[in-house]
């Protein structure tokens, strides 16, 4: 049985997808970061870095997202991270374009105009939007240009690189950032977003969101 905790923002939510999609036996146990509980002595005797997600298992902890996403799918042996050496380095190639590119700037921008005025951080910075905006338009057209001829990110079949880069996209519609000039990556997000684990982790996810933002 592992155990996660974490809040509800996207790097909590890429392990969420991934671990429900895997179908491993998890809990999830909120950190409310508004309330600071990440800085309680319990949680920093997990992890050094008082960050969520953090993952147990076997009387182990484990941070960093991407490390818990593949660290889940080696212990179920899942062929949504394939064992063949070149795909798996493609879906890690993937996570990671999704981290440090749009994923990146799409985070921005919903901290600069969700979590900023929800957790009174100060103002929005509308340049820094604006700039986010710039860099994710550019980078969603590499996307776009890899799904012209394929279904799926690797080798024609989904892998956790797809669950992955949903957390990040699904922050788009959130910030008013319009998908509308990418029809093949809104065809791909539609499939992952059409996935039954996407919805039993919006369900779990939907009453901590309104808790702490408002319904
Ligand atoms: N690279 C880390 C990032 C983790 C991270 O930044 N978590 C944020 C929430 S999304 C956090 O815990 N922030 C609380 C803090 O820094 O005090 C990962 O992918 O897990």
């Amino acid at each position: 049985m592992f155990v996660l905790h974490g809040f509800f923002t996207q790097n909590t939510l890429k392990t969420l997808y991934v671990l429900e999609q895997l179908g491993v036996d998890y809990e999830f146990r909120f950190v409310d970061l508004t309330k600071g509980e990440n800085r309680s002595e319990a949680f920093r005797a997990m992890t050094p870095v008082g960050k969520v997600p953090v993952l147990e298992h076997d009387g182990a902890c484990l941070f960093e997202s991407g490390a818990i996403c593949r660290y889940v799918a080696g212990v179920a042996q899942s062929p949504l991270y394939p064992a063949d050496r070149l795909d798996r380095a493609r879906v890690d190639q993937w996570m990671t374009f999704f981290t440090c590119h749009p994923g990146r700037w799409l985070t921005d921008l919903y901290f600069e105009k969700i979590m900023k005025p929800a957790a009174g951080l100060g103002e929005t910075n509308t340049d820094r939007c604006e700039e986010s905006e710039r860099f994710a338009t550019a980078q969603l057209k590499a996307v776009e240009r890899h799904l012209e001829d394929r279904n799926w990110l690797v080798n024609e079949t989904l892998s956790i690189a797809e669950p992955w880069a949903l957390a990040y996209l699904e922050q788009a519609p959130q910030v008013g950032f319009d998908l509308g000039a990418y029809p093949r990556l809104q065809a791909w997000y539609a499939r992952i977003e059409a996935l039954p684990a996407v919805a039993q982790v919006r369900a779990k996810v939907r009453p901590l969101v309104e808790s702490v933002l408002g319904g």
